[in-house]
């Protein structure tokens, strides 16, 4: 086997040695054959003069204790090409180290290769996993979804087992008259609403009123989440809320309306649920409502699937802001619809209203002298 990198693989230790003794001998011979006055003419005559040269001096080098003399130029030329025969075993053995070295790195760089490949398929088995935990704990949080009220939060899935002492659970304990009472929708959650006790039934929790303009509804993200206002007049529950009561019982919408001439109108909605505050902000209390009946024309369909949109959280499909639009009102916006019953109060304005503003749904195109949203379970 040669000790030669493959590149010189086929070329051994003597033949080396035996090509540079060669040249050696030609130039030594070529001068030998100048002075002995042969001229070096006979080309025939020189090869084989160098070629017994040469078989001379590598006998003399390689075989021990041959008269030097027997190679042409004698001892001297026997000890340089001694010299050089160990300098060419040096670098044999150097090369042969760096082949054994380059082939311990070769399978080491290989070994490292499949190790490489193991971790990648770990890194990549502890990726999935992690998603999947991900997953699953953002699952749990849907299924056990939180709301707050002020800083009180509250889970809900700790109140599966609870009736939620809403303004119909008070109606049915015997509450009869309409005002402001404290419902406790939790044991950990008791806040004042306004029950509409006479309506259709009566049992209605008042989730947003509009009646005289005492209270601006261009309000940002936040203060519609937490609500505002005053239960005693106008006010928005709060998303929060809204999408808490909603989202625990199956629960009815009813809109009562009354413009500035006295004419009252009314719709219901057999279904009404306002989804959560998500990270996908395209999904935020999204509303859903079906089921319409009533005399003041289904106006609220359009806005059906429809995030919540405020001034500051634009959730709508216009290219622009429909609250932007509908002074900064904060609605369930598709792009704009006419159904707002949080725009501006802009009072009895009669034919000067302003186009598209003001407390406002469908047909009953003049800004409304009064309104309420309220919900009751089915
Ligand atoms: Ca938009």
């Amino acid at each position: 086997m040669s000790h030669f990198p493959r590149c010189c693989q086929g070329v051994d230790t003597m033949a080396t040695f035996v090509f540079l003794l060669a040249v050696f001998c030609f130039n030594l011979c070529v001068a030998q054959g100048d002075s002995a006055g042969d001229g070096g003419n006979s080309t025939s005559g020189a090869t084989v003069h160098i070629w017994r040269g040469l078989e001379q001096c590598a006998h003399t080098v390689v075989v021990p204790k041959t008269d030097p003399e027997a190679c042409p130029g004698g001892r001297d030329t026997v000890f340089f090409l001694q010299d050089m025969k160990a300098a060419v075993d040096d670098l044999t053995t150097r090369l042969t180290r760096t082949e054994s070295r380059l082939e311990t790195i070769e399978k080491q760089f290989k070994k490292d290769q499949v190790q490489e490949k193991d971790n990648f398929k770990q890194i990549r088995r502890n990726t999935e996993g992690i998603y999947s935990l991900v997953q699953a704990a953002a699952q749990r949080a849907a299924d056990t979804s939180t709301t707050t009220a002020g800083d009180e939060a509250v889970e809900i899935s700790d109140v599966e087992a609870y009736e939620i002492e809403d303004c119909s659970f008070l109606f049915r304990s015997g509450t009869t008259a309409s005002g402001v009472y404290n419902v406790r929708l939790n044991p950990a959650l008791e806040m004042e609403v306004y029950c509409d006790m006479e309506t259709s039934g009566g049992g209605w929790t008042v989730i947003q009123r509009r009646q005289d303009g005492s209270v601006p509804f261009n309000r940002t993200w936040e203060e519609y989440k937490h609500g505002f206002g005053n239960k005693n007049g106008e006010y928005w529950l709060g998303n929060d809320i809204i999408h808490f009561l909603t989202t625990q019982k199956a629960y009815r919408l009813r809109v009562d309306l009354e413009d500035w001439g006295g004419q009252r109108r009314f719709a219901e909605y057999n279904t009404f649920r306002v989804g959560g505050p998500v990270q996908n902000s395209t999904q935020n209390y999204r509303l859903e409502v079906s089921g319409y009946q009533g005399n003041a024309g289904d106006a609220m369909i359009i806005n059906n699937g429809m995030s919540f949109s405020t001034i500051d959280r634009d959730n709508d499909v216009l290219r622009g802001s429909c609250s932007r639009h509908r002074g900064n009102a904060g609605w369930w916006f598709r792009a704009c619809g006419s159904a707002l019953l949080n725009g501006r109060y802009l009072g009895n304005c009669g034919s000067s209203c302003l186009h598209s503003q003001g407390v406002l749904w469908g047909l009953m195109t003049q800004s409304l002298k009064s309104v309420s949203m309220k919900i009751k379970p089915q």
